[in-house]
């Protein structure tokens, strides 16, 4: 290269710069919340989302410091939301900034729904009070709130786990990688609960198909040529995952299974998705309930076993469930674990607090006034991250960066924080309607294992090594990077009785599960 073509070179970039520069302020309007990372305009915050998406906004905040900014990306500007207060007020907006955009989007990318089905999710009407989406999660109430319909499901969870955990019990350890380990349990648990009887994924293969779908994910989301990129993915879930639904539905088998898949079938039916679009949907619901609780079972388990303390605390209250028979048969009943562990609970919600990296994402639909001050506008997307939230000491106290498994026990001696602080499964209208059922079978899962086994890692050392962390961009939980061997051991040879007793009562899990209850 010569020196004036150098110097031309170097002459075109800094006028694109002063003309990306310019672009980048006559384009924000002053009452916009303000720009960060505008050094290399539009690309310093692209290349900062893709290549760390949760750290780079927890960056961010440590930064700058604002309740609210906005972040310029190529033909697109996200708003990201600090402040618990301004996200307070943002779960009102249900109209002005909404989610249904964003879940009409997923319909179309990642379940695979077709042109029919997509006219019904994605219609203009989305956001009017009885549309597909509107009334999507309303629907699913009857099955997932407390009350007979969930405990069903979450008595079939725990009879599986118990079942299977029942195999495992006897003279000899077993070892075993815990996160394929845990994945298995609950898949099995899971979608035998919401299936029942005619659960497709007895077939070891069709399990295998939706491991072969997942990490294909983001790429459906994004359109990135999927039929190249996402082969086996796309492959997994036209030609295995949807004709197996179908089938499910077509033999009715729906009506054996839990009420939730029912609710689902019928929410459908009166809304016109046909046959495979149906299917299809069904997609999405295995990645709700699957993805996140998987891998966060795993960190529960993980943190409950590798720390002596949270080991024996736990355990100590959990054994006073068991009531022992004459004849020496341990009997319990699992539904307790709901209101009589408060330290179980609490080891949950901090595991939750320490590793949920959910991103929630709603889109402005028309220019707005948010919070009497700050200008959104049409098209923008709205972001906020929980371990922003997660990680503020202002919120949680100068303990903030450890792991402390009573930090949720109330009562004399409890820390109190905001409720509306704690945001693993979101909140508003935008709350995860899955929380009872996964919260009650992981807290299940750990009983169990506290009852009957030990768990010592494998390593001749007999230390516990926390892996590292895998940050999949579609999963708000993330999964072990490196594997953790175990020996798991019998330390009780007795008979167990394990059963789930009904209750109408709910666990507080969120802030509006405490309002509710008044
Ligand atoms: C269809 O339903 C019947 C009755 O429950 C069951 O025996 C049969 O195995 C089901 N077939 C499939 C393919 O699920
Ligand atoms: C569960 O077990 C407890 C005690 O072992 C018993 O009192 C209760 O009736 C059982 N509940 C059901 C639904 O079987
Ligand atoms: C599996 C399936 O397609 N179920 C129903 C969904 O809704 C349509 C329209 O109401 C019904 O015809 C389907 O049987």
């Amino acid at each position: 290269m010569t020196t004036s073509t150098l110097v031309l070179a170097l002459g075109t970039l800094g006028a694109t710069y002063v003309l990306l520069y310019a672009l980048l302020y006559f384009t924000q309007d002053p009452r916009e919340p303000p720009m960060v990372e505008t050094s290399i305009p539009f690309v310093r915050p692209l290349s900062g989302l893709i290549t760390g998406m949760p750290n780079f906004l927890v960056k961010l905040r440590n930064k700058y410091g604002l309740p609210i900014y906005t972040l310029r990306m190529p033909g697109q500007r996200i708003y990201v939301v600090n402040s618990l207060p301004l996200i307070q007020s943002l779960q009102r907006q249900i109209k002005t900034i909404a989610f249904a955009p964003i879940e009409a989007q997923a319909a179309a990318t990642v379940m695979g729904v077709g042109p029919a089905g997509n006219a019904i999710i994605g219609s203009e009407k989305m956001l009017e009070d009885n549309s597909y989406l509107s009334t999507f999660v309303p629907s699913t109430h009857p099955a997932l709130s407390p009350g007979p319909g969930l405990d069903a499901i979450n008595g079939a969870a725990v009879r599986y786990i118990s079942d299977s955990l029942a195999k495992l019990s006897g003279g000899s350890a077993t070892t075993v990688e815990l996160f394929s380990w845990v994945r298995r349990e609950l898949f099995m648990a899971t979608t035998e609960s919401i299936y029942g009887p005619n659960n497709p994924f007895r077939n070891p293969a069709l399990e295998n198909a939706w491991y072969a779908f997942e990490p294909g994910i983001m790429v459906h989301m994004l359109k990135a040529w999927p039929s190249v990129l996402a082969r086996e993915s796309l492959y997994a879930r036209e030609q295995l995952l949807i004709p197996a639904f179908e089938k499910y539905f077509a033999n009715n088998s729906h009506l054996e299974g839990s009420r939730l898949v029912q609710c689902r079938y019928e929410h459908n039916t009166s809304h016109g998705l046909r046959g495979r679009d149906v299917a299809a949907t069904e997609i999405g619901q295995m990645v709700a309930s699957l993805t996140n609780s998987v891998a966060s079972a795993f960190w529960m388990v993980y943190y409950t076993f590798s720390n002596p303390v949270v080991l024996k605390e736990c355990r100590a209250e959990v054994e006073q469930l068991v009531q022992v028979d004459d004849d020496g048969v341990r009997n319990v009943d699992l539904a307790k674990v709901k209101f009589s562990c408060p330290i179980l609970f609490s080891t949950w919600q901090e595991t939750l607090r320490c590793v949920h990296i959910g991103i929630q994402a709603r889109v402005v639909m028309q220019d707005v006034i948010f919070d009497n001050k700050y200008l959104l506008k049409k098209g923008a997307t709205v972001m906020t991250a929980s371990p922003v939230q997660h990680t503020d000491a202002s919120l949680w106290g100068p303990t903030v960066d450890s792991f402390d498994h009573r930090r949720f026990v109330r009562g004399p001696g409890g820390k109190r924080t905001n409720p509306a602080a704690f945001r693993s499964f979101g909140g508003g209208t935008v709350l995860c309607p899955g929380r009872h059922f996964v919260s009650t079978e992981v807290m299940s899962f750990a009983a169990l294992l506290l009852f009957r086994f030990d768990l010592k890692p494998a390593a001749e050392d007999g230390r516990w090594v926390e892996p590292r962390k895998d940050f999949p961009m579609t999963s708000s939980m993330p999964t072990p990077k490196d594997e953790v061997r175990v020996k798991i051991t019998t330390r009780d040879l007795h008979e167990w009785r394990v059963n789930f007793s009904s209750s109408s009562k709910g666990m507080e899990i969120t802030a509006e599960d405490a309002m509710k209850k008044g």
